[in-house]
């Protein structure tokens, strides 16, 4: 009976889904793209798996259904089937606006394009969402950005290390000519 139950309710909430930015981030990106990247399971929400519908306690129930009514952009939300990034979704967008988006993905990188850098990889969530990485791991993207990037944020830290590196070779250098230069015979 709680089985059919939950079977029931993941039925239900599979209206919920949005597969139609999964696809369009795989389609863009040519990454392969899983539900992780907005949801608490990489399986998507529809489930009796943690994270999803079917294995959410009444208090849990209570936060899905409370997110699911955030029709506005600037809601706070906690849905337990979302992870950050998702719960992110729906706060700056909200629900009407996500629904919307459906019919053109596409949309979500503009709705997206203040929202900032969740991960603080120096990737937008923006861009993720273009890139087809996972906005929630700020080690998921492509090497050769993540690495500029990170370049670019500790820029003063390196400088610093090359002129401190520089100054102790030139001091030793000179240290070892001074020593040289007495060891010589007058
Ligand atoms: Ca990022």
């Amino acid at each position: 009976m709680v089985r059919m139950i939950c079977l029931l309710v993941v039925a239900a909430t599979a209206l919920h889904a949005y597969p139609e930015f999964q696809k369009y981030s795989q389609t863009h990106s040519g990454r392969t793209v899983n539900c992780g990247m907005c949801h608490a399971s990489p399986e998507g929400p529809d489930g009796l798996s943690f994270g999803q519908v079917g294995s959410l306690d009444s208090v849990q129930m209570e936060l899905l259904k409370e997110a699911r009514r955030a029709q506005r952009p600037g809601m706070e939300v906690n849905n337990p089937v979302l992870n950050t990034f998702g719960n992110r979704l729906v706060r700056v967008m909200g629900v009407r606006l996500l629904v919307d988006a459906k019919k053109d993905p596409a949309m979500l990188h503009f709705y997206l394009k203040d929202a900032g850098d969740m991960d603080g990889d120096g990737v937008t969530d923006a861009q993720e969402y273009l890139d087809g990485t996972n906005p929630n791991n700020r080690h998921h993207g492509d090497p050769l950005v993540l690495f500029l990037t990170n370049v670019q944020h500790h820029l003063f830290e390196i400088v610093m290390i090359l002129l401190a590196t520089a100054a102790g070779m030139f001091g030793l250098s000179n240290l070892l000519m001074a020593f040289a230069a007495g060891g010589k015979k007058p």
